[in-house]
């Protein structure tokens, strides 16, 4: 259980009369034509080794192992997010073959994207079930992904906690998009079924009430704050990373309440565009990318657009100075 609580912590034009009419430009997000996902599954047997033993790839029927099963239509799924949504070939955006392992150590209570491919344990069966139940969580490691192929965020202090939060909401709408959720519908959590039937608590993370996701004698609360005025300041885990993701955690919620209807939809791509658009610094504080996620909504969807305002207005309700 110590173990696991460790885990835990570390878990947008007026055209003039005078100019010949041209085609409008398409949007960025159809530039792209995403080619089919290019995944590989291993099993590490119970050891740390990477890769490990190829199990399935690309177009292989079921192997009958339910992990490498999950992780082949996880990984799928997220692909399908990124290149339906936001027209985005594979996690480097040109078509980089997607590669888990899984059955990685022994109970080992975690999953992570090391740089190059997703891992994912079995879990301690005590507190924690296999870590591919969770699409939100396969979801959440193929974006650390996305994010080290385009702002390249520092995985520490507040550009940590931006970075774990991009993980959490491409997470969500990884899952949200698989079950044509709208906003309304959706549980907003990260890791939904992860904890065994002996946890006090439905998930890891919770995008809509940061600090409600577990309750639990062992594990403890939640410790997530859902605005600025609880922000955590820590040394542990690289500054609280998985911490202090709740505030801009609960600013992607708002905005998305405020717009109702599917999340993948306009906020999806104004988050989308603030993370791959080439401007959001590596180093980016909450205020930072709080108004770069204003200018991308200005920038999609104009200047006092509803979604402009939303987006604003988020922030607001969380604290982070625009
Ligand atoms: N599951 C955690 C994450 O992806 C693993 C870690 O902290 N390295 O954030
Ligand atoms: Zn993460």
């Amino acid at each position: 259980a110590r173990a696991a609580k460790e885990a835990l912590s570390h878990i947008r034009s007026v055209q003039s009369a005078r100019t010949a009419p041209q085609p409008a430009a398409p949007p960025a997000f159809r530039d792209v034509q995403p080619g089919p996902p290019n995944r590989s599954i291993y099993d590490a047997a119970g050891s740390e080794t990477l890769p490990g033993k190829l199990v399935r790839k690309e177009g292989d029927p079921e192997s009958g192992d339910l992990p490498t099963d999950e992780a082949y239509d996880g990984l799928g799924h997220t692909h399908r997010l990124f290149a339906d949504a936001f027209g985005r070939n594979s996690i480097d955006g040109h078509g980089l073959p997607l590669d888990a392992t899984v059955h990685f150590g022994k109970l080992y209570d975690n999953a992570f994207w090391n740089g190059q491919q997703m891992v994912f344990g079995d879990g301690d069966g005590q507190v924690f079930e296999r870590f591919t139940r969770s699409l939100s969580v396969i979801g959440h490691e193929l974006t650390h992904g996305v994010t080290q192929f385009s702002a390249g965020l520092a995985y520490r202090n507040q550009a940590g906690a931006i970075n774990e939060s991009l993980s959490d909401v491409f997470g969500v709408l990884v899952e949200q998009y698989v079950r044509k959720q709208s906003v309304d519908q959706a549980s907003w959590l990260i890791g939904e079924g992860l904890f065994t039937a002996q946890v006090q608590g439905k998930a890891l993370r919770s995008l809509k009430a940061p600090g409600t996701a577990y309750d639990d004698d062992v594990l403890g609360k939640d410790p997530q704050p859902d605005s600025m005025d609880s922000y955590v300041r820590t040394s542990a885990d690289n500054g609280g990373v998985h911490i202090n993701s709740g505030i801009p955690n609960r600013a992607f919620y708002l905005a998305a309440a405020a717009l109702g209807g599917n999340a993948w939809e306009a906020p999806g791509r104004i988050w989308y565009e603030t993370l791959t658009g080439g401007s959001l610094p590596a180093a980016a504080t909450f205020s930072v990318f709080a108004r770069a996620t204003a200018a991308s909504a200005a920038e999609l969807f104009g200047s006092g657009s509803a979604e402009h305002d939303a987006v604003r207005k988020a922030w607001e309700t969380v604290k982070v100075k625009l």
